[in-house]
């Protein structure tokens, strides 16, 4: 084992129990140490290099054995220990020594409503917290898909598969441009709703369009589902649905159980839905959908709850279990101007 560095840190302790550096096992030659400033404050800094090595009672001795190339016992002018912030100082001597500037305002925990506890509580448990779920600032999303490579997982979203199902970039279709999504579905997977895409958002409120081109294959039709979701404040529910499409393998578009259109195959149709959320929206969402060549055409979809107010996801999923294939481009989610 050669090799290891321990170079340019800064180590402050207190108390006289407390070595400046402590291995388990001393090898010749495995280590170098060079440039770390090291600061027992009162006490002596003693170094004990463990089993096979030995125990330096003061700096002089632990320097005088010869391994140790640049280190300094010295105050590294800390900011504000006291209060948390452990920087060096600029007039720290750590900065000649090589120690680094990183972000450390962007390291770490920090406070946020999804926590479990802040302060973080270090005695709950093994698992202290939920994991945060990440969330999409609140900016447009524009997928044609154009600059992934084809053959490979789509760069944005959160893609599912499983077994022979895949959710790649392809060039066999596209609405426009020379790429799309293809979702395609196989029998005996873990979950009926696999494969699926979705897009994590945080639309609270004002008017939000959700644009998407679909393509139902012919000789695999897919039955599929595309879902915009609500998780937070959803009561007993796991989340809220909000105008919530399904496709059956026949080609029907359904909002719950009614019927709304029945869609070709092999072609491109796009759907268009403008929602408006926050207190006092609506329970239904006005849907345009526009065959290649056709004229739009308006619908109304009623919300699955019509507790839905808050856009947080759009679920794109294959229900089918069977082989079946369907693509998606051009999916655009944006908030719209009042
Ligand atoms: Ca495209």
């Amino acid at each position: 084992m050669t090799g290891n560095v321990f170079a340019s840190n800064v180590l402050v302790f207190d108390g006289d129990s407390a070595s400046a550096y402590r291995c388990t096992k001393w090898l010749d030659n495995a280590l170098a140490i060079t440039s770390n400033l090291v600061w027992p404050g009162e006490a002596p800094a003693h170094v004990d290099t463990g089993y096979g090595g030995q125990l330096f009672e003061d700096w002089e001795s632990w320097l005088a054995f010869g391994v140790d190339d640049g280190s300094l016992v010295r105050d590294p002018i800390l900011i504000d220990p006291q209060n948390g912030n452990w920087l060096p100082a600029p007039e720290s001597s750590a900065w000649e020594l090589g120690f680094e500037r990183i972000p450390v305002d962007y390291i770490g925990c920090y406070a946020a409503p999804e926590r479990a506890s802040w302060p973080v509580d270090m005695d709950a448990g093994m698992v202290r917290e939920q994991p945060v779920l990440y969330t999409q600032p609140v900016r447009p999303l524009r997928e044609d898909f154009e600059i992934d490579a084809a053959g490979r997982a789509p760069r944005h979203g959160d893609a599912m598969a499983d077994g022979q199902a895949k959710i790649i970039v392809t060039d066999e279709q596209a609405s426009s441009g020379d790429h799309s999504l293809k979702l395609l579905d196989a029998p005996d997977l873990r979950a009926a709703w696999l494969p699926r895409i979705f897009y994590p958002l945080d639309h609270p409120e004002g008017r939000v369009r959700l644009s998407f081109d679909l393509f139902l294959d012919g000789q695999h039709p897919p039955r599929l589902y595309v879902d915009p979701r609500q998780y937070s404040d959803a009561g007993d529910a796991e989340y809220l649905s909000g105008p919530m499409l399904t496709v059956t393998e026949t080609g029907e578009l359904r909002a719950r159980e009614a019927k709304l259109a029945d869609l070709p195959f092999d072609t491109w149709i796009t759907l268009e839905l403008t929602m408006a959320l926050g207190d006092g929206a609506p329970a239904e969402t006005p849907l345009i959908l526009t065959m290649r060549g056709g004229d739009p055409v308006t619908l109304a979809v009623p919300h699955v709850s019509p507790g839905f107010r808050h856009l947080e996801r759009i679920v794109f999923a294959s229900l089918s279990d069977e082989e079946s294939v369907f693509y998606l481009d051009n999916i655009i989610i944006e908030p719209l101007a009042e």
